[in-house]
């Protein structure tokens, strides 16, 4: 059976291109985190995958690559993640590189262990934003694409990625009103728990990236809070 994210409400991730102490990553890997992903955009490497890998694997919380390049892929993770820019300009966010990357390793690739994401990055201003030459989609695109996410590519996944910021709850509870079987994966901005509560109102799951590295005190309050719900 395909890996569901059905019971995952809380995703720390993690950026191969940053450093993290160890007495941070401990306490980030036994907070009760359903995941700890490994992804970036800038700089991801081979190297500093590993590194975050075997740091992590110390612990017993499922682990997961987020794949940002072909270079940097590595067996070991318990899942990994495939994301597909749908807001791309393009095709190679959404099909080509996905299609180099099947080349390369289709035999040996475990679908109990992969998961596909529909990405739309809703952050001009992010990292991944400008590298994947994204275009701004309004509401009713976003509504549109998660449509297109969940009837015509049946992805497991619908990632609104604000990366940096903040996003917009009211945006977040439409297109999860939109959503049946996808699920609806939020990420951007979260800076404390009551920012993380608002958004598991509506998405399925969230991800707690930058946090980790401004205030580690507050990362680790995101958890309880969506668990308590
Ligand atoms: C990034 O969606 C995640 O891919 C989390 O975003 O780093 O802004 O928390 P932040």
């Amino acid at each position: 059976m395909e890996f569901s994210l059905d019971n995952w409400n809380h995703l720390f991730k993690l950026d191969p291109a940053k450093e993290i102490s160890d007495e941070d990553l401990d306490a980030v890997c036994e907070s009760g985190t359903d995941a700890v992903v490994v992804g970036g955009t800038d700089d991801v490497t081979l190297d500093g995958v590993l590194d975050l890998l075997s740091r992590i694997r110390r612990h017993t919380v499922p682990c997961v690559l987020e794949i940002s390049n072909l270079e940097s892929i590595t067996p070991g993770f318990d899942y990994y993640f495939i994301p597909m820019v749908m807001n791309s300009t393009e095709k190679k966010w959404m099909m080509d590189i996905q299609h180099e990357a099947i080349k390369e390793y289709q035999d040996s690739m475990n679908w109990d262990e992969i998961v596909v994401e529909g990405y739309c990055i809703l952050n001009e201003e992010a990292k991944a934003f400008k590298q994947t030459k994204c275009e701004l989609p309004d509401d009713d695109d976003v509504v549109a694409y998660a449509y297109m996410a969940e009837h015509i590519f049946h992805l497991p996944v619908f990632y609104m990625e604000y990366s940096g910021t903040y996003g917009n709850t009211e945006l977040v509870q439409t297109v999860k009103e939109q959503l049946k079987d996808t699920k609806l994966v939020y990420g951007g901005g979260i800076e404390n728990s009551v920012q993380a509560r608002e958004m598991k109102e509506h998405a399925d799951t969230i991800v707690v990236g930058n946090l980790i590295y401004s205030d580690i005190k507050q990362a680790l309050k995101t958890v309880n809070a969506v668990k308590d719900k």
